[in-house]
């Protein structure tokens, strides 16, 4: 049942329970489909008008559907006392000793998941509402010396391996959702309150990536390959209140004094096409959208003076649309996107002369892809770049889909080589501990590792 449901690999020392409970429930709930779906259909049947033209008002007699329900009751509260009060109860109370457990804090924010580590002393220093700004998210007093070594991360979550990690969640804003799915967490992040989580990592995210290995198949993508009208450009009057919202302006449209109405590519929405008409023009420079995002060029373009606006490989976005509607092009060569930028490489690959195409964790780009086509190469092997993130699993506002926190669970040497480097990196900073400025330092360091460290 588990393998069926296709649930995410599992990485924690509790994710079997877990998902042999998912298994059981689900294996309930078919029982009970099945039979209700049954009866309710032996019912239309049996009870049906012209077998029993008139209503009988005695009901059913016999005792099977009262001990059917009963028999649905004993199940349910034998799963929710035997399996998942029990497996709950481990997750609320059987909390490990601080001292046998990585111990961090993480405080969500209307984007964000802001990561604090005590440092070596083992105590979180204190935070403050009132140091809040953009380079201290977390308030953190450095003044305090318990904070002088803690560390602090955005969107980054460093754990060793094979030992137990208790999380302290809380939220600046509204309800989010601290969400691991490897790890088998979930847990929502309440303002205003502490709420602590454990689980023990028992696979790195490197091996997390490993079992979701899969091939994929450069030869098909290659293959969406077709020949895609560009719209034209006209000069179209206008007029008070018109709508052009498919349309979008080919030229930047200013007023007297030079400043920007309506910019190019902006769509022709019926206010802007009021703004050029209130500022006494009688016509606009337009073109209908194209919505080719979903394709790249597969040739390049170059401008009347030789100059290339479009790469090969480029996104067909509506600004190079537009570059090429300049150049006078009716038609252009695409592919489909693959959309596979999200996944990295999970080997090296050479072409035929021996010459390195790319490395073992290096991403997928759409140039890649063509690289690969053109050595030949049909089938490659990919895995998800950051299999192990934070979701937030709480529509917590318009930016929600921008809430990732990446999760790297790597062995414990590796861990200590992070947290090392994290703490020298505190230091310049422990030299001048009045300069407010320092202590954006070491988030900064963070956020520019993290985006290479994601796939290691
Ligand atoms: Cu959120």
């Amino acid at each position: 049942m588990e393998h069926f449901l296709n649930l995410p690999p599992d990485g924690s020392a509790h994710g079997p329970a877990i998902d042999h409970l998912i298994g059981i429930v689900h294996w309930l709930m078919i029982v009970l489909f099945v039979g209700w779906g049954t009866f309710y259909l032996f019912t239309l049947v049996r009870f049906r008008r012209s077998r029993n033209p008139k209503a009988n008002y005695a009901g059913v007699k016999s005792h099977v559907s009262s001990y059917l329900e009963v028999a649905v009751l004993v199940i349910e509260i034998v799963l929710l006392a035997f399996f998942s009060v029990p497996l709950w109860s481990k997750r609320v109370d059987a909390f490990p000793a601080e001292k046998d457990a990585t111990v961090v804090r993480v405080v969500a924010e209307q984007f964000s998941w802001n990561v604090h580590y005590p440092g070596p002393d083992g105590k979180f220093g204190k935070t403050a509402l009132g140091l809040v700004d953009a380079d201290n998210p977390l308030g953190l007093d450095r003044s305090d010396p318990d904070a002088k070594d803690d560390i602090t991360t955005i969107n980054q979550l460093y754990l060793p391996v094979g030992k137990s990690v208790i999380v302290h969640l809380s939220s600046k804003d509204v309800i989010h959702s601290f969400g691991i799915p490897p790890y088998r967490v979930k847990q929502d992040v309440i303002p205003g309150m502490s709420i602590p989580l454990w689980f023990t990592p028992t696979k790195t995210t490197d091996e997390i990536r490993e079992e979701l290995r899969m091939t994929y198949s450069v030869a098909d993508v290659m293959k969406k390959v077709k020949k895609v009208a560009l719209p034209s450009m006209s000069t179209m009057p206008i007029k008070k209140g018109m709508d052009m919202s498919n349309m979008m302006a080919m030229q930047d449209y200013t007023d007297q004094s030079g400043g920007t109405l309506v910019s190019k590519n902006d769509k022709l929405t019926s206010e802007n096409i009021d703004k050029i008409f209130d500022a006494g023009r009688s016509s606009v420079a337009a073109r209908p959208t194209a919505g080719l995002d979903k394709y790249v060029s597969l040739e390049e373009v170059k401008d009347s003076s030789g100059n290339s606006i479009v790469a090969k490989n480029d996104v067909l976005t509506e600004d190079v649309v537009t570059k090429l509607v300049e150049t006078g092009m009716k038609e252009v060569n695409v592919r489909k996107i693959s959309n596979m930028d999200l996944f990295v490489v999970m080997q090296d690959y050479a072409d035929k002369s021996g010459s390195q195409l790319a490395a073992k964790g290096d991403a997928v780009s759409e140039e890649l892809l063509t690289k690969f086509a053109d050595a030949a190469i049909n089938e490659i092997v990919l895995a998800p770049a950051t299999p192990t993130e934070i979701a937030c699993a709480q529509l917590c506002g318009l930016g929600h889909y921008r809430m990732r926190g990446y999760v790297s669970v790597v062995t414990p040497d590796k861990f200590k080589e992070w947290y090392d480097q994290q703490e020298a990196s505190l230091a310049p900073q422990q030299a001048a501990p009045d300069s407010t400025a320092s202590a954006a330092a070491p988030q900064d360091t963070v956020a520019a590792q993290g985006s290479q460290e994601i796939h290691h």
